[in-house]
């Protein structure tokens, strides 16, 4: 456990009361506890070596990254954040009723658009309110902040630059809340980081907090891959700014022109699956730790998982997980599900004793 963790009176929730003392918006960040270039070298070095070659989805956002992916909510045929906002829009008055007065946390924020139609809410029924943002990159970060800390100027607004559980130690802190998890961003992980994430969740927060999840759900094969080839290759310019990156940061020298997207439905496990397919064999070197990476002509090397979801199937699995199902919205054509959840009462994080 590193120290980030080890302490509920850690530096970020020292910054943060800190921040609020002063005038928003601020950004906060956790004390480093590894150098980011190194920890971002050893993940790709993991992933280049592991079998079949996967890739840490976290990493693709960086400043390029975000600029891109907010690119990509923009594609006609990305159907997801259009029909979130959606429903968000007509359903954010009758979530705050739901709620009541809270504050709100976002895990990856974002450009933090579509938390405008809940922070036109908050405020129709509370007057000002607090919002913190929490992202990975910087960039998007502080412009979602200014953005909207002056068109609201009654929002106090908070951003918090770190990865997503890195925030959790300031969910008590923050108690009541609501932690707002938009986009379908869960669908990035696996079936076992996603019951590992809720149950973290649950545990961060207090009983009776709302976790509010955007979720895509299950729709024709056809639909779904062009959500991920877009005709303007906007999202195959997302997968390829990851090998850009270790260009980068790395000084990997990979040939970039040699790099094609490629993206299916894998019916079997209800995912979409994006790859970065080498249209020719190269080597490579990445430094630090100055490991070198072959890979050979055709080869893949997966760089995000995106899953979809079925609710009946779902709802048991955030229930397990210490979530109650408070109310579940959807768009007309059932394509994408907002889920209001709440932190159960009695929650143990404890498996059940074994009868002796
Ligand atoms: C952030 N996440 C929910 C997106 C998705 O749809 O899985 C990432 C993405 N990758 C390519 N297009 C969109």
């Amino acid at each position: 456990m590193d120290a980030f963790f080890a302490s509920p009176e850690s530096h970020l929730c020292r910054n943060l009361r800190e921040a609020c003392l002063k005038r928003t918006p601020a950004i906060v960040q956790p004390a480093l506890s590894s150098d980011p270039i190194e920890d971002f070298a050893n993940a790709c070095v993991r992933g280049f070596r592991s079998d079949p070659r996967r890739l840490e989805s976290r990493f693709l956002y960086d400043a390029e990254g975000s600029a891109l992916f907010e690119e990509i909510t923009r594609q006609p045929e990305y159907y997801l954040t259009r029909t979130e906002s959606s429903i968000l829009a007509a359903r954010a008055a009758e979530i705050r009723e739901l709620t009541g007065p809270l504050r709100i946390l976002e895990l990856g924020s974002g450009s933090s658009q579509k938390t405008d139609h809940l922070l036109r809410a908050w405020l129709e029924q509370e007057g000002p309110t607090r919002y913190y943002p929490v992202d990975v990159s910087a960039a998007s970060l502080c412009a979602a902040c200014e953005r909207v800390g002056s068109t609201y100027p009654a929002v106090e607004v908070v951003g918090v630059q770190c990865q997503y559980r890195e925030s959790f130690p300031l969910l008590a802190q923050l108690s009541p809340v609501l932690v707002a998890f938009l986009g379908s961003s869960i669908g990035n992980f696996t079936p076992e980081e996603m019951s590992c994430f809720v149950r973290a969740l649950a545990a961060a927060l207090r009983p009776g907090d709302f976790f509010l999840l955007g979720l895509d759900l299950v729709k024709e094969r056809s639909l779904l891959e062009s959500a991920y080839n877009d005709e303007a290759g906007v999202t195959a310019r997302f997968t390829r700014n990851l090998f850009a990156r270790m260009n980068r940061e790395l000084g990997s020298a990979i040939d970039l022109d040699a790099i094609e997207h490629a993206a299916w439905y894998r019916r079997d496990q209800e995912l979409v699956e994006i790859s970065a397919r080498f249209t020719r064999a190269q080597s490579f070197r990445l430094t630090p730790p100055g490991k070198t990476i072959t890979i050979g002509q055709g080869e893949l090397v997966q760089t995000e998982i995106s899953r979809k979801f079925r609710l009946d199937r779902v709802v048991p699995d955030l229930e397990r997980c210490g979530f109650s199902v408070e109310r579940v919205f959807t768009d007309e054509r059932r394509w994408f599900a907002l889920l209001l959840l709440r932190r159960r009462p009695i929650y143990s994080l404890r498996k059940p004793r074994r009868q002796l």
